[in-house]
């Protein structure tokens, strides 16, 4: 159970709970100005040209088909878990939306170039605004599990659910691709743009076309809708999603430039949800229009009738869906731990063969203007002794199960080994930045202390304090602190690391997300597992936030 105390409150509930959407002017005018021309064009061809003719093929001849028709049950099922899934998805990804709440088509995130916001508020320039000051608060009416900074969760059911969202994708496929209904689906002839802008035209000027019975056939605009839904829009939500992993962006550059960039990944993603919602809107209205009664019979029991039983059983089912909302909402505020643990045992294993394995590469941007911060910088009195010695008397305590514990001064640290790599940095929240970083591989650390051999895990510990109290601490198994640009950091573009980002050393490990760099680390001490450490999930914020133990995405 998440305990809802004043801390807890402050975060998830806060005073401010105010929602905004600010567009780009110049992308809303855009978009009035291509609806507008797109329905004036329709209603100009009516008013001159008369409707245009959309002819009758075989679709309306009901009962005389040799083609491909009817819902067979792999349809009908997909068509449920495909409603399941999708709207799991779109619910925890609004979640984690609101935890960033700007999209930009630019990796550097530099406030003020977002073309989208969902907060009225416009990031401060005389103060200190951490990404997490920026989080919003979302209902949990509308997002999965909603409230403010809930994204360990969220992230949970995401991940969780984009399991059941592919493999019902690859059902579906398969049985379109073994049958011939793949033929209701996939245009053959590009005369279905014709009739399609014919179909548009009626719609757009408030005639319904000619109906076929969709047990037998689509419309061409219908066919265009679905088409694009399950191979355009699935395949590129789904790609646009990889291209957000640390690991993968990190090691392969191309994959995110495929979309623009990283951050241009995350704005298509969300423009797929939006699209996915649109066309939701879209075809429940249709359906409840054009026979609802029979629709409801052709998908949920597919046999093409007029009787009362598809409609209850249907409204059975997306009685089902929400229930699985409401208990997924629940399972998320009661027993966090448990859809954490449960989410690892899926995740860990995938990821370990799969993004895990992969390298960091020097990322070739230039450095972003202005990085976003995160994290409480600290109170204590020897690290506000330190800082106002110019770190001098810093000395990084090295110990745990090693056979040379140490001391090391940052002077030290800079004569025994030196690096750099320019890397893009990507939150849990959202955003990301470039920034070049210089500091000791830990490689060398690694070296240097001569771990014992049963020790498999870094723990580093901050002189700083976490959202919720407590020393922030994270750790990293030894496989990944071999990894190249794996370093404890003293420089950032060049110059002595800032208080603000983590002086006098701070952890880079850019095959993951930002939270496992610790900033402000005061010591670090090998293990031999990350569970005798905390409350034995890995990290600060995996104690206290359901944070992966592995985020490699
Ligand atoms: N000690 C400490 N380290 C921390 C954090 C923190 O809250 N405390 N936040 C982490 C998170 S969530 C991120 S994204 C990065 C942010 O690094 P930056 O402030 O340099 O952008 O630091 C990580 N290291
Ligand atoms: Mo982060």
């Amino acid at each position: 159970m998440v305990p809802f105390d004043e801390v807890h409150r402050k975060v998830h509930f806060p005073a401010d709970r105010r929602h905004r959407l600010w567009i780009r002017p110049a992308y809303l005018w855009g978009l009035l100005a291509l609806v507008a021309a797109l329905v004036g064009a329709a209603w100009l061809q009516r008013l001159l040209f008369g409707m245009p003719y959309i002819p009758l093929d075989h679709a309306l001849d009901v009962g005389q088909v040799s083609g491909p028709h009817g819902f067979p049950g792999w349809i009908r099922w997909t068509h449920f878990f495909n409603f399941l899934f999708l709207t799991m998805l779109v619910r925890s990804g609004l979640s984690i939306l609101a935890d960033h709440p700007r999209l930009y088509w630019n990796d550097h995130c530099t406030p003020g170039t977002e073309w989208i916001r969902f907060t009225p508020l416009e990031v401060p320039r005389n103060k200190r605004w951490t990404a997490k000051d920026d989080a919003r608060y979302i209902s949990p009416l509308l997002a999965l599990p909603g409230y403010r900074h809930t994204i360990g969760m969220a992230r949970s059911w995401h991940f969780l659910n984009v399991f059941g969202f592919v493999l019902t994708g690859v059902v579906f496929v398969i049985g379109l691709c073994t049958t011939d209904q793949w033929l209701r689906l996939v245009p053959t002839s590009p005369r279905i743009f014709v009739e399609a802008w014919a179909t548009f035209v009626h719609y757009a000027t408030f005639t319904f076309p000619p109906e076929p019975n969709g047990f037998y056939g689509y419309n061409a605009l219908q066919q265009l809708a679905y088409f694009a839904t399950v191979f355009v829009m699935a395949p590129l939500a789904i790609l646009t999603g990889l291209a957000m992993s640390p690991a993968l962006v990190n090691r392969a550059p191309w994959f995110a430039k495929m979309f623009g960039g990283r951050q241009a990944a995350r704005s298509i993603h969300f423009l797929t949800m939006v699209g996915f919602v649109c066309f939701l809107v879209v075809h429940v209205t249709l359906i409840v229009m054009t026979g609802f009664i029979r629709n409801m019979n052709h998908i949920v029991l597919g046999k093409d009738e007029v009787t009362p039983t598809g409609l209850w059983l249907g409204l059975m089912g997306i009685a089902v869906v929400i229930l699985v909302w409401i208990v997924a909402h629940h399972v998320a505020w009661r027993h966090p731990r448990r859809v954490q643990h449960f989410t690892r045992a899926m995740m860990l294993p995938v990821h370990k063969v799969t993004l895990n394995r992969l390298d960091p590469v020097p990322c070739a941007a230039p450095v972003s203007p202005r990085f976003w911060p995160n994290g409480i910088l600290p109170v204590r009195e020897d690290w506000k002794r330190l800082k106002e010695g110019g770190f001098r008397e810093f000395r990084l305590k090295i110990g745990g199960l090693v056979e040379r514990p140490m001391e090391l001064s940052l002077d030290e640290m800079r004569r025994l080994s030196h690096e750099e790599m320019t890397t893009l940095h990507h939150c849990i929240q959202g955003w990301s930045g470039v920034a070049q970083w210089g500091g000791i591989p830990l490689a060398k650390i690694i070296e240097l202390a001569k771990p014992q051999p049963e020790a498999g895990t870094i723990v580093f510990y901050s002189f700083g304090e976490a959202l919720y109290g407590g020393v922030y601490y994270d750790t990293q198994s030894v496989y990944n602190a071999m990894k190249p640009g794996a370093m404890l950091a003293y420089e950032m573009n060049g110059a002595p690391l800032e208080d603000e980002y983590g002086a006098p050393l701070r952890l880079r490990v850019d095959n993951q997300l930002g939270y496992k760099m610790v900033k402000w680390i005061e010591r670090i001490e090998f293990v031999e597992s990350e569970k005798s450490v905390g409350k034995g999930e890995g990290g600060k914020n995996e104690d206290d936030e359901y944070f992966d133990l592995l985020p490699n995405i």
